[in-house]
């Protein structure tokens, strides 16, 4: 009896693809001739015949297929411009049972998205990338890309990509190759049926790799742009066979899966106790710390900021540590200038009784400014109220604020009095806790040989009078 033949899309994609809200469409936006179009097909069906289209999550790029989710009916995400490989990721350690397929245009993989694919195919994450190589930047009307041949002729070389300025064609599946980890690399053609029928093998073999576990498949797909190229679609791929594949040769360059077991991915130990042991923190309950009842602060948001070299990362990772041996919820966040030494730097802590949400001070309700530009920068996003120690040793005008309350502490002279520059961070912190009292200047001296691990006992003991002096300070004068 003759079989019937049904013609029907594979169920791998959307019944209809709803582009925007009540437009409906049967057919994808790509240009006659294109090879994506293809490309998702021969996707789709194999997601159908191997039963695993509700494991598979797609990650989309930017470029013609950055609707790709519009078609497809798995899971979906849709990455920035390149880092597609980067969200795969994620999605795959989050997820270790998915099957995650990267689809990417040559601009977005090779070009902007360079490092990331080198760096997740040197991880040998568990998915599949559909590298769809057809040498032009196509969405954006055709610019050269990574993969543009010698002498070819887009809207950035009109006289031909020239090596000698351009560069020459990246070949991603040789460049891949040069790595331990990846299992699969291959590179096929669409350009006529034969070659079609070597992709789908490739296709399927890659998605089977995946769902099996055994690591980091990448599938490049020579593929037809004949908007881009400025040719009819048999020209298109004619333009394949003749020009692209001598440079692109079509060839498995790596298959060593077929007989392995799948990864095996430690998964890491997120016991927060097992982790403090491993880091040798001290926490509130080892200290012994008490939150001192009565302080006027319940929620510090603390910006300390100054030139690069005077402590200013220092005075804020010694707080928030304090902080936390207090029981405190803390952050510390660092924000450095163009140079380390000599450039400005300022950094956002937070110490506060209720958990964190933005680690960045915008609205700091105290702010140590070590020097003028820094007065000048963060006086102003102080909340009225707000407390302003400035080092009145560097800073000789008066802040113009009247509504916030200010406490001028001559932080680098006190160093300076003690023999080492250096020392200001714990001037600072000895300031902090006599203004906000909320921590005691024993206590925090206890904490030096956690704060100066490593370091002599002249250096602690130095530290520990900076704290003293700087406390001292502040409950003398203010
Ligand atoms: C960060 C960023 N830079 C640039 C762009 C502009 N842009 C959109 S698509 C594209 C190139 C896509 O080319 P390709 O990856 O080869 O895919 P094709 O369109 O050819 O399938 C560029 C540069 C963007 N969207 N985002």
């Amino acid at each position: 009896m003759a079989q019937k033949t049904v013609l029907r899309k594979p169920k791998g994609f959307m019944d209809v693809y709803k582009h925007k809200p009540g437009t409906e469409k049967d057919r994808t936006h790509y240009c006659p001739g294109c090879g994506h179009g293809i490309l998702h097909k021969l996707i789709a069906e194999a997601l159908e015949d191997f039963a695993v289209i509700d494991k598979t999550i797609l990650i989309s790029p930017v470029g013609c297929s950055v609707f790709a989710y519009y078609y497809f009916d798995t899971g979906n995400f849709q990455a920035a411009h390149g880092r597609a490989p980067a969200v795969g990721t994620a999605v795959s350690r989050a997820n270790p049972d998915s099957i995650v397929i990267s689809y990417q245009g040559d601009g977005d993989l090779a070009a902007i998205g360079g490092n990331n694919i080198l760096q997740a195919a040197n991880r040998g994450e568990n998915m599949v990338v559909f590298f769809v190589n057809n040498a032009i930047y196509g969405m954006t009307g055709g610019q050269m890309a990574p993969t543009t041949l010698e002498g070819q002729k887009t809207t950035t070389t009109p006289y031909g990509r020239n090596p000698l300025s351009d560069g020459y064609p990246m070949q991603m599946c040789e460049l891949l190759n040069q790595l331990t980890a990846p299992v699969y690399i291959t590179r096929t053609s669409l350009h006529d049926m034969a070659n079609i029928r070597k992709t789908r093998q490739a296709v399927r073999k890659a998605i089977r790799y995946a769902s099996e576990k055994k690591g980091f498949s990448f599938v490049e797909v020579l593929s037809m742009c004949p908007s881009g190229w400025k040719m009819d679609a048999v020209r298109a791929q004619q333009w394949i066979k003749e020009k692209m594949i001598p440079r692109f040769p079509l060839m498995v360059l790596r298959d060593n899966a077929e007989n392995t077991g799948p990864i095996e991915r430690p998964v890491p130990v997120l016991d927060p106790e097992e982790v403090k042991k491993v880091l040798g923190y001290d926490t509130f309950e080892t200290t012994g710390f008490k939150k001192r009842p009565g302080t006027m602060f319940r929620k510090v948001a603390l910006r300390v900021a100054g030139f690069g070299g005077q402590g200013i990362m220092s005075t804020g990772i010694a707080l928030a540590n304090v902080g936390m041996k207090y029981g405190y919820n803390v952050s510390w966040l660092p924000s450095y200038g163009p140079e380390m030494r000599g450039g400005t730097a300022n950094c956002s802590v937070k110490i506060q009784e209720d958990s964190i949400g933005a680690a960045e001070c915008t609205e700091p309700n105290m702010v140590i400014a070590m020097n003028q530009p820094s007065l000048e920068k963060f006086e102003k996003l102080l909340v009225p109220d707000g407390i302003l120690i400035y080092n009145s040793t560097l800073i000789d005008v008066e802040p113009s604020r009247k509504d916030i309350r200010v406490c001028p502490v001559p932080i680098t002279g006190i160093a300076d009095e003690l023999g080492d520059t250096r020392v200001q961070s714990m001037v600072s912190v000895g300031a902090f806790a006599a203004v906000t009292g909320m921590f005691d200047p024993e206590e925090i001296k206890s904490l030096m040989p956690t704060l100066f691990a490593g370091k002599s006992e002249k250096v602690r003991k130095l530290n520990e009078e900076a704290v003293q002096k700087g406390y001292d300070h502040v409950k003398r004068n203010f």
